[in-house]
């Protein structure tokens, strides 16, 4: 296909409550989308990026700055582009996973909207509902945590994890067990926020019957998830630390994790996640979909990838209402804990025009 032109459009979207994280607070979702314009259709991919480097080294600001000056002028520049050749035609960038991942998926959405395919039906989907777990940020206090735990067990959640950091991690988890009981699909994420000193604190949660316990270390220390491996049964998930499918077979090789969070954004796309989806497979190791508060468009690319066959435990791929008052898309309702995999052409969501222009706060054309 031939690419006439991308937007690189910012939107700014308010959170219905605050969702704080080990590494700050997020009231309103700042996000870049990218709309290419191509000779068969146009496509649209979400960015991941966080409007501070926080998460992970990429934020919104940079990843338009690279998009701009970088990503979308190689792309323009290509004489006969394929969503599959993306990555090569960008393999000159270092880096930038989640601003390569957003062009990659429009194009990819473009491209499968012209064959009338569905991008689970392309990815591989074997299911058509999946399970849906949800997050639940750092509390001011024990009792509000339990409340909005309520909220979410009463709506048919599959699965709650709940954001940690040292102090933040054996009172609330042993009082949703004793509220909740044992029965409870319940997991933590420190989002790095532990080291070799605090550890322990980390050891005295192998006692709750978690599900995994996600990302505690710094992304570069696969060693001392290894440790923390080696000294508790609950299973160590990694998040940051899995960046492609070579790290992901570096980390199980080094006993770091078990279990594995797939973010799309973070591996550079799609393509390559259904790469960590499948060496994961043939290690042996069970994975999930996680989430960046995306809207309806990332989520509805986010849903046909965890119905892939080794996505064997619920993904925070919660329903639009856990997140956003009105999404951009037609909102993604939680049914008995499950959300349906799309079935439309492409990701199978689109924006819906009069909701993109009032949460616009600027868009950029890039033209050949
Ligand atoms: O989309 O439901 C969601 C957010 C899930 O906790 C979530 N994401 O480390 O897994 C993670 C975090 C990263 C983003 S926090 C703002
Ligand atoms: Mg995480």
């Amino acid at each position: 296909m031939k690419l006439h032109a991308v937007d690189l459009r910012r939107i700014a979207m308010p959170l219905v409550r605050p969702f704080r994280t080990s590494f700050g607070v997020q009231t309103t979702r700042e996000v870049l989308l990218v709309r290419v314009v191509t000779d068969v259709g146009e496509g649209w991919g979400e960015c991941a990026a966080l409007a501070a480097p926080v998460y992970s080294s990429e934020y919104v600001d940079g990843a338009h700055a690279v998009l701009r000056d970088h990503l979308v002028p190689r792309v323009l520049a290509e004489p006969d582009l394929t969503a599959r050749g993306v990555a090569r035609t960008l393999g000159g960038v270092v880096g930038h996973r989640m601003a390569k991942a957003a062009i990659e998926t429009a194009v990819l959405d473009a491209e499968l909207r012209a064959h009338d395919m569905s991008l689970g039906s392309y990815l591989g989907a074997v299911r058509t509902e999946v399970e849906c777990g949800v997050s639940v940020g750092i509390a001011e206090s024990v009792d509000e945590l339990l409340a909005e735990v309520g909220e979410y067990v009463d709506h048919g959640y599959r699965r709650i994890k709940l954001k940690i950091e040292p102090g933040w991690d054996v009172e609330p988890v042993r009082a949703v067990r004793e509220a909740f009981g044992d029965r409870l699909q319940l997991q933590v994420d420190a989002n790095t926020a532990y080291d070799a000193a605090s550890s322990a604190r980390l050891e005295a949660l192998d006692e709750f019957g978690l599900l995994l316990i996600e990302q505690p270390f710094a992304e570069d220390d696969l060693h001392q998830h290894a440790v923390l491996a080696g000294r508790i049964s609950t299973p160590v998930c990694l998040d940051e630390s899995i960046t492609s499918a070579r790290a992901v077979v570096e980390a199980v090789r080094q006993g770091a994790c078990s279990i594995v969070n797939i973010k799309a954004g973070r591996m550079g796309g799609y393509l390559e996640s259904v790469r960590v989806h499948d060496v994961c497979e043939a290690m042996g190791v069970p994975v999930w979909c996680g989430g960046m508060l995306e809207t309806g468009i990332g989520r509805a690319a986010n849903i046909a990838l965890a119905a892939l066959p080794n996505f064997r435990l619920p993904g925070d791929t919660s329903a639009s209402d856990r997140y956003y008052a009105e999404d951009i898309t037609d909102p993604f309702v939680l049914r008995d804990g499950m959300l349906p995999v799309p079935t439309g052409p492409g990701v199978g969501a689109e924006p819906r025009p009069d909701v993109l222009r009032a949460l616009t706060i600027d868009v950029e054309t890039l033209k050949r």
